[in-house]
């Protein structure tokens, strides 16, 4: 199959790339570098440093034997976006191509600006790019746990069925994002769905919860082939945090209660969730909407188990609560059914002692790049 991953530079996107290369697809990879010159300005570069598309593409080819194709532009440009389509004729195109972090959407005017603009052009082109040149493509948009909230009920995957008034009706599950990254996918979710019933895209909205990890297959071959492995409080995301503050000996900065839940899933599974949805694509007129997540915890559960780990190997992790810098609830209820993806052959890696225990020994190995100035947040919902 024909693969192109918009955002291939990114935490998820590179790796994707890979995993969709050496299962023998052709792939395609597009980025404009947005989250690297985000990440220069805000001074919240990754651990690890991170050669260049082309350059990890070189690197990947050389140990694999298969080949990534690179092509750097912004994809919020229409002209860039078509072209793209015209000459590589997706069968599915994989969309990470946001801004993907809440706290900078959070930052001022010109960062939710920045978020608002990019992530809603993106789309957009992107539909338009399929409906013209390449209609039956199958999109695969990355969207998040977050366009749900934390309702007081259950959060069904994707669509509820109402009854009112004696009628019934299935309409998309209600949203009600708490940050303006968060609301840019519930917007996307809507294009998607007013062109899926004009047009009949075919289109898998992913709706993932943060994911933890640095390992996957391709990755282990080359140090240079990981990931953008963030623990700076804008890109990174809650469990890479936390293991890099106990490397550090920085107390674990629970927010708040630390009662807030979330559904949480290994980077490894990101990559399956994605090329399983790929191989079995959504029939045309279909919005197909998975719940991409494997377990939930509580950020106190988490800073738990990344203790426990962490003091065996002799850390001696403190966990302390902050004044929480974003407006959620810290104490809900949370139960979002996510049977989709399992049923369509996902098998889980779940977040044990090993794996906690693996990611702390990688970032040991890097322990002389971490900054500390990175680490308590610098952005308020208010
Ligand atoms: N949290 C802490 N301490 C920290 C960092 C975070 O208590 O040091 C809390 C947050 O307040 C939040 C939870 O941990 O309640 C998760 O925060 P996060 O920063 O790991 O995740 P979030 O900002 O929601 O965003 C991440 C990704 C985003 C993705 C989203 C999925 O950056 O791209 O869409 O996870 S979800 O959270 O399900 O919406």
């Amino acid at each position: 199959m024909r693969v192109l991953i918009l955002g291939g530079d990114g935490y998820l996107g590179w790796p994707t790339a890979m995993d969709f290369a050496k299962a023998g697809h052709e792939v395609l990879v597009a980025d404009n570098y947005l989250r690297r010159i985000i990440a220069e300005a805000t001074d919240s570069e990754p651990l690890i440093e991170t050669p260049t598309l082309t350059e990890r593409a070189a690197i990947f080819e050389a140990e694999t034997g298969y080949r990534i194709a690179v092509k750097i532009g912004d994809l919020a440009q229409p002209e860039f976006m078509f072209h793209i389509f015209q000459d590589f004729e997706p069968e599915a195109v994989v969309h990470y191509a946001e801004q993907p972090s809440a706290p900078y959407s959070m930052k001022g005017f010109s960062e939710a600006r920045e978020t608002f603009k990019n992530n809603l052009d993106v789309t957009f082109n992107c539909i338009w790019a399929v409906k013209e040149h390449a209609p039956q493509a199958h999109i695969i948009k990355l969207g998040t746990m977050g366009e749900y909230g934390t309702p007081n009920i259950d959060i069904e995957e994707g669509w509820i069925e109402i009854e009112h008034k004696g009628r019934k009706d299935t309409f998309l599950f209600p949203r009600a994002a708490g940050s303006l990254y968060h609301t840019t996918k519930v917007l996307d979710t809507d294009l998607l769905w007013f062109y899926v019933r004009a047009h009949g895209l075919r289109v898998t909205d992913l709706m993932q919860g943060p994911v933890y990890g640095i390992s996957t297959d391709e990755a282990d071959l080359n140090p240079r082939l990981c990931p953008n492995f963030h623990y700076d409080d804008i890109f990174g995301t809650v469990v890479n945090r936390f293991l890099v503050q106990a490397v550090a000996g920085i107390p674990l900065t629970v927010y708040g209660k630390g009662g807030q839940t979330r559904g949480y899933l290994n980077l490894r599974d990101t990559l399956q969730c994605v090329r399983l949805a790929a191989e079995k694509p959504a029939a045309e007129g279909q919005l197909r909407v998975f719940n991409q997540l494997t377990e939930t915890f509580s950020v106190n559960e988490l800073a738990d188990r990344v203790k426990t780990v962490g003091d065996q190997m002799g850390l001696n992790v403190k966990i302390e609560s902050i004044l929480n810098p974003r407006k959620e609830r810290e104490e809900h209820y949370y139960n979002p059914s996510h049977s989709g993806l399992l049923e369509l052959g996902l098998q889980p890696h779940y977040m044990n002692e090993a794996v906690l225990g693996a990611m702390l020994e990688r970032i040991i190995e890097n322990r002389d790049r971490i900054v500390g100035s990175r680490i308590m947040p610098r952005v308020r919902w208010s």
